[in-house]
């Protein structure tokens, strides 16, 4: 199975979570597209009635509107009944890394918002500890001064031998730019670093910072597709 098939599944698991009648959670990514694609598919079969959409991107937006799905927001409605997304990490205790796709910000607001928060993983993404894959850890920025800021992160995890990337467009070279008008920092760490929520606490603090990629006790259900079938696993 190529990833991708294994993302389709764990996304097609989730969406059976998904009643009518529900106020949805939509995520970003390649896996949380394969979901998008079938509550559309299901509302297009009359399978699934009722349902609003809260997109956690613009890019989902659009996706959410060309399959089908009637739309709203967070200040329409504040309380969410399910949404499900996908993660760049996933640690034993269902503490996620999110952001490499650059939506991280109204992700957490919309999964900060929701009674369950299911994770759709390939069990590629699974660590033992967040930012031990050496891959990134998003942190959104204000674009004013953003060097300082992003020197400010590597002093704060200095002993975790922190290095900071300003994220840029491939093509041009240009600095990323959210969907909220920010930057995004990528973190790179060589060592573990260590409480995690010591860790979310310290960047938060900073001015200048907007939101971090780490989603702590956040998600309530890991669904996790690999080479020898689907697993669900609730917190
Ligand atoms: O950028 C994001 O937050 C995405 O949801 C990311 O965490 C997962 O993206 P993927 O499903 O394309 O790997």
């Amino acid at each position: 199975l190529t990833q991708d098939e294994l993302k389709k599944i764990a996304a097609y698991k989730a969406v059976e979570f998904v009643e009518s009648g529900m106020v949805l959670g939509l995520g970003t990514g390649s896996t949380a597209k394969h979901a998008v694609s079938r509550i559309g598919e299901l509302l297009q079969q009359g399978k699934l009635h009722n349902i609003v959409g809260i997109p956690t991107s613009k890019i989902t937006h659009e996706q959410a509107l060309s399959v089908g799905i009637p739309l709203s927001d967070l200040d329409a409605h504040p309380v969410l009944d399910l949404v499900i997304d996908g993660a760049d990490e996933v640690d034993p205790f269902m503490n996620l890394v999110k952001g490499r796709g650059g939506s991280l910000l109204r992700e957490k607001m919309v999964e900060g918002a929701c009674k369950k928060f299911v994770v759709i993983v390939d069990e590629s993404k699974l660590v033992k500890h967040l930012g031990g894959s050496g891959l990134a850890m998003p942190v959104e920025i204000v674009p004013f001064c953003w060097k300082f800021t992003a020197k400010r992160l590597e002093l704060m995890f200095e002993e975790a031998g922190c290095v900071g990337k300003l994220r840029r467009f491939v093509g041009n070279g240009e600095p990323f730019v959210t969907d909220n008008g920010n930057y995004i920092v990528d973190l790179y760490f060589k060592r573990d670093i260590g409480d995690l929520r010591a860790a979310s606490d310290a960047i938060l603090r900073l001015a200048g910072v907007v939101e971090h990629g780490m989603f702590l006790d956040m998600a309530t259900t890991l669904i996790v597709a690999g080479e020898l079938g689907v697993t669900v696993k609730n917190k």
